[in-house]
């Protein structure tokens, strides 16, 4: 008789949808995921055994892989990315929608057989603290080794989540393939196997399932952070009645030891990362890092809204992070970090643009020499590092408290050449919503005198809202409704304002702490405001501008609203709150008339 496979888990519901994977798929072998040292070792073996990855210098980098990717797979694939929700209208205008059974049937085809040849990992995660009342459970089904190891990282992986689900059907499914299978001619496998041609993110809220195929890449592949922790979460999280939002979560400690925690909303390439490990420049205060890029924020008992980072680590872009812009991101990549499609140097370590470190001669991010002189990057401007957040030195003492931590205040913010001041507090929880509801970025390479194209990404939220955005607008009232005076202030800032002449007003980075430092004494209520069509700003002398070169005419200039610019402006904003057709709540409207009645009032 043989033996018995021993399973780490009898849970029924699992077992089923392994095993209906498993018969979908045909691995070679099966391996449910422990999340242990050693199976982090050998999926770090295994990369470097195929190509996929190299070690780097151990007295430079101790325990760090660099891996290179195919070029034809380096970032996420919003084109390729789809909401499968049940009713086309539920995925709304912003998101790509196809009907959940044809999709099925379409994937079911690439899948058949797709893991021939390969093993299939099956990893239990946690997002968020194992047991924590916020936090939610999913498995990924992958046969790519390079997102165990970026998961084990990521999230909260292993045998102690199997324990924490027991027999519950309760946990997000999430099915991954690169799309290679090593069949035919295929046998040899290559460093980074991926489906060029065809590359399917795919997400069915109502069942709580993601498919993805095609790519290993970053958001892509690793299911629980932009799939999980943001699509499918945003949907449990209107069902639920919390919030599901891309946001970090700072800390911030005044110099007479008082704490408020802050999470802020930015799109891509506005310095969030940079943002959640600031180090202030103004004496006595201090910022911490809950988390970088994702917050659950659900009710606490005493009604305030209650913040956990559903990660465990950062997937930041290593492009620009420097000892100047991030010293923090910096040292968190000191050691036991994967690197993907940086640079490599001469003495086994990585490189990228702006490190703020001298290049020589390289071997850039597709295996080519490189010298300053090649004319073109060393690494991929995508180019990213995976590090634990309990390797940041500025990492909170609680940023795994399973309560999460109360939230203060709620920064968004945009890159705006103009138009948008430095800083205004909304004049209410509906109010605030709207600002978030018409956040724009502008691409930077505006031509000079032009207004630079204006992207609008609501709450930063329009590549990982899971249902309709007016919809989302919609719930963030209702939290508005149900948390009364407990909830945050909204805040809404910019850091890149520019003078007519192109000079960038603001100096940015640490100095980004004074303004940190206004938003904390407008909760503590120890700040003057006034008033602006926008919103509230700095009373004079309010802002702490000491010991900045900052001249007075410079100061009112990043504060001021250009009353024809925004009326103007009033135009776009009404095409763009048009979109979202009758799902817009008419409280957005009404804000939008406010706004303008006050512009012409000014
Ligand atoms: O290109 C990717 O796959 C990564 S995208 C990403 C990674 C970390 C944090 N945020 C993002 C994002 O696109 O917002
Ligand atoms: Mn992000």
């Amino acid at each position: 008789m043989t033996e018995p496979v021993s399973l780490p888990t009898q849970n029924p519901h699992l077992l089923e949808w392994v095993d209906q994977v498993k018969r979908m798929t045909r691995p070679d072998d099966l391996v449910w995921c422990d999340g242990s040292e050693e199976e982090y070792q050998k999926m770090a073996r295994l990369m470097v055994d195929t190509g996929t990855a190299v070690w780097l210098n151990p007295e430079k980098r101790p325990n760090s892989l660099l891996i290179r990717s195919d070029p034809a797979d380096v970032a996420r694939v919003e084109g390729s990315t789809y909401i499968c929700s049940e009713r086309e209208e539920d995925a709304g205008p912003t998101n790509n929608w196809r009907d959940p059974v044809e999709m099925k049937a379409v994937l079911r085809e690439f899948y058949d057989g797709c893991m021939v040849g390969r093993t299939l990992y099956v990893i239990p995660y946690s997002m968020g603290p194992i047991g924590s009342p916020i936090a939610k459970i999913g498995f990924i089904l992958t046969d790519s080794p390079y997102v165990v190891a970026n998961m084990h990282i990521m999230a909260r992986v292993g045998t102690a989540v199997l324990e924490v689900l027991g027999n519950r059907p309760e946990f997000v499914r999430g099915i991954h393939s690169v799309g290679y299978p090593l069949t035919g001619a295929k046998q040899a496998d290559l460093p980074w196997p991926c489906n060029a041609e065809n590359k399917y993110i795919t997400h069915f809220p109502e069942t709580r399932e993601i498919w993805s195929y095609g790519s290993g890449y970053g958001g892509n592949a690793l299911l629980g952070k932009k799939c999980h922790a943001l699509r499918i979460a945003s949907v449990q999280a209107r069902d639920e009645g919390w919030m599901a939002e891309h946001m970090l979560i700072l800390k911030l400690t005044s110099p007479e030891g008082a704490v408020r925690y802050v999470a802020a909303a930015f799109p891509s390439a506005c310095g969030k990362t940079n943002l959640a490990m600031l180090t202030p420049t103004i004496p006595g205060w201090k910022v911490e890092t809950i988390g970088d890029d994702i917050a659950w924020m659900k009710f606490g008992e005493d009604g305030r809204l209650y913040a956990i980072n559903p990660e465990a680590g950062f997937f930041g872009v290593a492009p620009g992070t420097s000892m100047e812009s991030n010293p923090n991101a910096l040292k968190s990549v000191d050691s036991n970090a994967i690197f993907t499609n940086c640079a490599l140097t001469l003495d086994g370590d990585v490189w990228w643009e702006d490190m703020g470190v001298d290049a020589e001669e390289l071997t850039d991010w597709l295996r080519r020499p490189w010298t300053p002189e090649s004319g073109r990057t060393a690494a991929h401007p995508n180019a990213r590092f995976t590090a634990r957040a309990d390797q940041c030195p500025v990492i909170a003492e609680e940023w795994e408290d399973p309560a999460g931590v109360p939230i203060s205040a709620i920064i968004f913010g945009g890159r705006r050449a103009s138009a948008q001041p430095l800083i205004t507090e909304a004049l209410s929880w509906e109010h605030g919503t709207f600002l978030g509801s018409i956040m724009a970025s502008e691409k930077t390479a505006a031509a000079a005198g032009t207004v630079g194209e204006l992207r609008r990404d609501p709450m930063a939220m329009l590549p990982f809202c899971g249902y309709h955005m007016g919809d989302y607008f919609a719930h963030w009232l209702k939290i508005g409704e149900k948390g009364g005076e407990a909830l945050p202030r909204i805040f809404y800032v910019n850091w890149f304002r520019k003078s007519d002449d192109g000079r960038w007003l603001w100096p940015g980075f640490g100095d980004n702490s004074r303004v940190l430092k206004w938003i904390f004494q407008r909760c503590e209520g120890t700040a003057e405001a006034l008033p602006t069509p926008l919103g509230l700003t700095p009373a004079e002398g309010g802002l702490d501008v000491e010991g900045l070169e900052l001249p007075d005419e410079d100061l009112e200039e990043l504060l001021s609203v250009d009353k024809e610019l925004w009326l103007r402006e009033m135009d776009s904003i009404r095409e763009h709150l048009a979109t979202f057709g009758d799902h817009l709540p008419e409280a957005l409207n009404k804000q939008a008339n406010a706004l303008e009645a006050r512009l012409k009032s000014l």
